[in-house]
């Protein structure tokens, strides 16, 4: 499994850079898994994807998962509801965004707790116009929010303390 190794350290190295993965002819960039707390059964992978000639994503798989689906989470009156799909649709030359609130990639019955910091496996099974499946190995950063995005707000602290 050489090539295998060599290529999880290319993902690994690409994803500290922030550069894109190109993997057949689907790119994942800024992937996150959100952590779990202890006895957590499930969480959400997030990720952008562009297929360059078109392609569907169509499942996925994980070593710290009983299973991995594609959900969609969706208003439902005024509750929010999440359900399976059996594709998520990348229409040619546009980013899909896989978010908090939207499409999402669900591991389910996790076998362990995810904690922050550290990487989960995750291999994305797409499908081609063609019908032909290739996979993208990935090695997923664990989060508690999307990197690089305006999370924390410490410059806000303070603000409502009194003196
Ligand atoms: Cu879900």
């Amino acid at each position: 499994m050489k090539f295998k190794t060599q290529f999880q350290a290319l993902v690994a190295t690409l994803a500290l850079t922030g550069s894109a993965l190109y993997a057949q002819t689907v790119e994942v960039k800024d992937a996150w898994v959100r952590s779990t707390v202890q006895g957590q059964k499930a969480t959400g992978a997030f990720m952008k994807l562009s297929a360059k000639d078109g392609a569907k994503l169509v499942g996925g798989a994980s070593p710290v998962a009983g299973a991995v689906e594609v959900h969609e989470m969706k208003m439902e009156g005024d509750v929010m509801k999440m359900r399976a799909v059996p594709a998520l649709d990348l229409p040619a030359g546009k980013t899909v965004e896989l978010k908090s609130g939207g499409y999402h990639v669900m591991l389910l019955d996790l076998k362990t707790t995810l904690k922050k910091d550290s990487t989960v496996p995750l291999t994305l099974l797409f499908k081609d116009g063609k019908g032909v499946e290739s996979k993208v190995d990935l090695q997923v950063p664990v989060s508690t929010t999307a990197p690089g995005g305006h999370g924390a707000g410490m410059a806000e602290h303070g603000h409502g303390m009194k003196h």
